[in-house]
């Protein structure tokens, strides 16, 4: 047993598309039980006996298994673009409304539609027409905010529209893609599908067996040990900034932790290529030296597209933390 949180999920699973979202945004790594919908494991059942997936598992034997609960303990561990819009009462209501919407009106509809013959009596193109008029209210409401579904910025009801949304494309991809009153929506969907995370939580894996592989979601990443320090390049004014507000939150050069979702940060051997990469021409840049028993926000070493593995921190850094800052110009000076 590996002490991580157990997830059974099912690849092309809407529901299960929204939690492995939320582990991607938290980073965390679950063990990744992948089920087929006509062979369910038995542990499975007899922790969960309705048979749906998401379910997740904590070390402490705690089963959820509905998406949106599974979601929201997993962005309850880190939230570094704030998803659930911790300080916002208005805006946390809004994101269950339109999850709600999500999850009752769109998604009736959205059966319907898409498998109309498991449906019989059922129209078609009535369904069609109840689920075009959701959509087309949230593409006019991504218009209205400026991007997403609640303000310019992904939240929490975005992470658990899109999956829905993308199964309503399949189902008809020529009506999708050619009505002028989606074009926001279509854009919207489109900043996921192209996001590198939608590779990375579709990654395929056999169904699993108590016996066989015991592989981890997501499957490019690994655990950072905690007895070895962590290193992050710094421009000088930011870290100024940082100690004058009690953390750092600049994720790299010029992007913040907001923006990214996490902070990024180097082992010792990896801290002169990232210089030389991303600060040679940069002004004053410090070294910090942390140590990652200081930290508590999560951290997880994911693949870039090399496949060279870089430790992230998914949360803000704490002055604490960092037990050296110093002036750094590179490898060979
Ligand atoms: N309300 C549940 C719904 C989950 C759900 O219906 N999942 C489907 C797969 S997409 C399922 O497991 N169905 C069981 C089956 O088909 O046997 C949630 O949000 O987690």
């Amino acid at each position: 047993m590996s002490g991580r949180p157990v997830l059974y999920s099912f690849r092309r699973c809407p529901y299960a598309m929204r939690a492995r979202w939320a582990v991607l945004q938290a980073g965390l790594l679950v063990d990744w039980r992948e089920i087929k919908l006509q062979h369910k494991p038995a542990p499975m059942l007899e922790l969960s006996p309705k048979g749906t997936v998401p379910v997740l598992v904590l070390a402490d034997g705690t089963v959820i298994d509905e998406s949106l609960e599974v979601m929201l303990w997993t962005l309850a561990q880190a939230d570094p673009r704030d998803l659930c819009r911790q300080g916002s009462v208005s805006q946390q209501t809004c994101i269950r409304e339109l999850i709600n919407l999500n999850d009752t009106t769109f998604k009736h509809h959205l059966d319907r539609f898409k498998y109309t013959d498991r449906y019989p009596g059922e129209s078609k193109a009535e369904h069609q027409r109840q689920g075009l008029l959701v959509l087309r209210n949230w593409s006019q409401r991504i218009e209205d905010q400026g991007g997403w579904l609640v303000d310019s910025s992904c939240s929490l009801a975005d992470g658990a529209l899109w999956p829905f949304v993308r199964q309503w494309r399949i189902a008809d991809p020529e009506g999708f893609d050619s009505d002028p009153t989606l074009e926001p929506l279509r854009e919207w969907l489109n900043r996921f599908l192209q996001d590198p995370g939608f590779e990375r939580l579709m990654q395929r894996t056999d169904p699993w067996h108590p016996a066989g592989l015991q592989p981890h979601f997501p499957a490019d990443a690994v655990d950072v040990p905690i007895d070895q320090p962590l290193f992050h390049l710094a421009m000088a004014e930011d870290w100024t900034v940082a100690k004058q507000s009690g953390d750092y939150r600049i994720s790299t050069r010029g992007l913040s932790l907001d923006q990214v979702g996490f902070i990024h940060l180097s082992w010792l051997e990896q801290v002169a290529s990232t210089f030389d990469r991303f600060y040679s021409d940069a002004g004053a840049v410090l070294l910090l030296t942390i140590d990652p028993a200081c930290l508590s926000s999560p951290l997880r070493a994911d693949a870039i597209p090399s496949g060279e593995l870089f430790p992230h921190l998914y949360g803000s850094l704490p002055l604490a933390a960092v037990v050296e800052a110093e002036a750094y110009r590179g490898a060979n000076l």
